[in-house]
C-alpha cells in the first residue's frame, strides 16, 4: 500500500473509532447494544467468506484459487464447523480454544457463542503464497431440513452474521442440485446477510453438470425465482456462473464453456480486491451498526414511553377516584341528617371502593396486555406510521429481523429502560446522515488511489 494510501486508511479508520467510541458507544451501553468492534478486529487481514448449500463446492474453490488442496472436499456433507485459512511459515491446524484465546488474533469475540461453537472452529495456516495477506473462511454447508430446523448447537444465523459483517467479501455457492433458497438457505440470506449485498457475490457453480443449455436455463430461472423471493429487491444482484475445471468432469456439449471460464475468473479477481473493499466495508460497518442501534433504541424506547403514558393515564384516574370520593365524604359530613348520615357515608364509600377497584382491575389489564405483546407487535406498534406510509417498510422488516434477538436478549436482562433521550436520536440521526456520508467521500478518494495501484499493478508497493 502507498503512503498516501495508507495515510487516508488511517484517517479513516480513526475517525471510525471516534464515532463508535464517542458518539455510539455511551447509548449503547445505555440500551444493552453491541460495543463497537474491538481494535483486533479492525487490524486483522482482509477477510473472504465462504457460505453455501452443503457439495455446493466451497472447500473446492477455496483449493482452486490457492492452487492446492488444503480444504477436504467430498459429496457428503464433509465441513460441520468454521475453518479460517490463513498464511504462516509453518503448516498447523489451530483447535478452537486456542483460536479464540488468543488476544493477538482477531477471533476472541467468537466465545459467546459458547463451547458448541469453538469445538466447531478451527484455524488452518498454511505457507500458500496465495494466502498472504488474507484470510479465507469455509464454513458448514447449509442444509434444508424436513422440518426446517436444524441443530448444531450454537446460533448459526448469528455466527454466520458474525463472520458476514466482518468479512470483506462474502461468496455465496448455490449448485445444480438445490438450486432452491429454502429452510437455513433462505433464513440466512433474508437474516444474516440483511444490509451486506454490497459485498455479496452469488455464485451458481458446478454449471459443467448440465447436459444441455435447457436444463441449465431451467436450474438458473428456478435459482433467480428463489432468490427473489428471498432477497427483497427490484433488481437481483449479479448471479455469477461458475465451474471447477480441476473438479469432476468436463462440461459437456452443449454448454459454452467460455464465458462460464471468464465469470469464474471474474469472482477470482474479485476476491484478489478484498483489500481494497476493507476501507468500504468499514464504514458500511458503522452504517449498519448504527441503524440497527437506531432501531433497537426505538423499539424499547415505545416500551418505556408505554409504561409511562400507562402509569400516567392510571394515576389520573386514580386520582380522580380520590377526588370525587374526598368531595363525597364532604358533602356528607357537611349536609347530611343525622338520621342519614351512616348510609349516606356507606353509600360514598362503597362508591369509592367500586371506583378503586375498577381502576386497579383496568390497570392490571392493560399492563398484562403491554406485556403480553409479542416482540414484532412491539415493533410493529414502535414503527406503525413508517409501515403504514410503506417508506422503506421491506428494508425496516430487514433491519428489525437483524436486530430482533439482541431487543429479546436486552428485555430478557430485566432491566428497565429508560425513555430516550431527544439529544440520543439526534446524535444518532447526525452520524447517519452526517458523519457517515462524510466518511464515504474520503474513502472514494481512497478507492479511487487504490484502484489505480491496482491496474497499474502497483498495489504491492
Ligand atoms: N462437476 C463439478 N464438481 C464440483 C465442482 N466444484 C466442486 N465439485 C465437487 O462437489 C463435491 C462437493 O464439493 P465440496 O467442495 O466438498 O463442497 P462444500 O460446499 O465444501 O461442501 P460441505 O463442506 O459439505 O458444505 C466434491 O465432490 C467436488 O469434487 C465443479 O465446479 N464441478
Ligand atoms: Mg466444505
Amino acid at each position: 500500500m502507498s503512503e498516501q494510501l495508507q495515510d487516508l486508511v488511517t484517517q479513516i479508520e480513526t475517525r471510525t473509532r471516534q464515532i463508535y467510541e464517542e458518539h455510539l458507544a455511551p447509548i449503547a451501553t445505555r440500551f444493552e447494544f453491541e460495543g463497537p468492534p474491538p481494535h483486533s478486529e479492525t487490524s486483522a487481514p482482509p477477510m473472504v467468506l465462504f457460505l453455501g448449500n452443503h457439495s455446493a463446492g466451497k472447500s473446492s474453490f477455496i483449493n482452486h484459487l490457492v492452487g492446492e488442496q488444503i480444504q477436504r472436499t467430498g459429496i457428503a456433507p464433509i465441513d460441520d464447523g468454521f475453518t479460517v485459512i490463513t498464511h504462516g511459515e509453518v503448516a498447523e491446524v489451530k483447535d478452537g480454544m486456542s483460536v479464540v484465546t488468543n488476544p493477538k488474533l482477531a477471533w476472541n469475540d467468537l466465545e459467546r457463542f459458547g463451547p458448541q461453537l469453538v469445538s466447531h472452529l478451527k484455524m488452518v495456516v498454511h505457507p500458500n503464497p496465495g494466502l498472504h495477506g488474507i484470510a479465507l473462511i469455509d464454513s458448514p454447508g447449509m442444509i434444508d431440513a424436513a422440518d426446517g430446523k436444524v441443530d448444531r448447537g450454537y446460533n448459526f444465523p448469528e455466527v454466520v452474521r458474525w463472520f458476514a459483517e466482518r468479512a470483506d467479501v462474502i461468496l455465496f455457492l448455490f449448485d445444480p442440485d438445490k438450486p432452491g433458497t429454502t429452510g437455513e438457505t433462505l433464513k440466512i440470506l433474508t437474516e444474516s446477510l440483511m444490509g451486506l449485498d454490497h459485498k455479496l457475490l452469488l455464485i451458481f457453480n458446478k454449471v459443467d453438470r448440465f447436459e444441455s443449455m435447457r436444463d441449465y436455463a431451467r436450474a438458473y430461472g428456478a435459482l433467480c425465482w428463489n432468490l427473489s423471493k428471498a432477497i427483497p429487491r427490484k433488481d437481483l444482484p449479479h448471479i455469477f456462473n461458475t465451474y471447477l475445471p480441476d473438479q469432476g468432469a468436463s462440461p459437456q456439449s452443449g454448454v459454452p464453456t467460455g464465458d462460464f471460464d471468464k465469470q469464474t475468473e471474474e469472482v477470482r479477481r474479485e476476491v484478489s480486491r478484498a483489500p481494497f473493499r476493507r476501507v468500504d466495508n468499514v464504514i458500511s460497518r458503522l452504517y449498519q451498526h448504527a441503524r440497527r442501534m437506531r432501531v433497537h433504541v426505538r423499539v424499547l424506547d415505545h416500551r418505556a414511553r408505554e409504561r409511562f403514558w400507562l402509569l400516567l393515564r392510571y394515576g389520573v384516574l386514580g386520582g380522580a377516584v380520590a377526588l370525587l370520593g374526598v368531595v363525597g365524604l364532604y358533602l356528607v359530613w357537611s349536609y347530611a341528617s343525622q338520621d342519614h348520615f351512616g348510609s349516606a357515608l356507606l353509600g360514598v364509600l362503597a362508591v369509592i371502593l367500586v371506583g378503586a377497584c375498577a381502576v386497579t382491575a383496568l390497570f392490571l389489564w392493560d399492563r398484562r396486555r403491554l406485556n403480553a405483546l409479542s416482540l414484532d407487535q412491539l415493533f410493529e406498534s414502535t414503527f406503525a406510521r413508517e409501515l403504514t406510509l410503506g417508506d422503506n417498510a421491506e428494508d425496516l422488516r430487514a433491519v428489525w429481523a437483524s436486530v430482533r434477538e439482541r431487543v429479546r436478549r436486552a428485555l430478557e436482562t430485566g432491566k428497565r429502560f429508560p425513555r430516550a433521550r431527544r439529544a440520543e436520536f439526534k446524535r444518532l440521526e447526525k452520524v447517519i446522515t452526517k458523519s457517515i456520508p462524510a466518511l464515504r467521500l474520503k474513502a472514494a478518494e481512497s478507492t479511487k488511489v487504490a484502484e489505480t495501484q491496482f491496474v497499474t499493478g502497483d498495489h504491492d508497493a
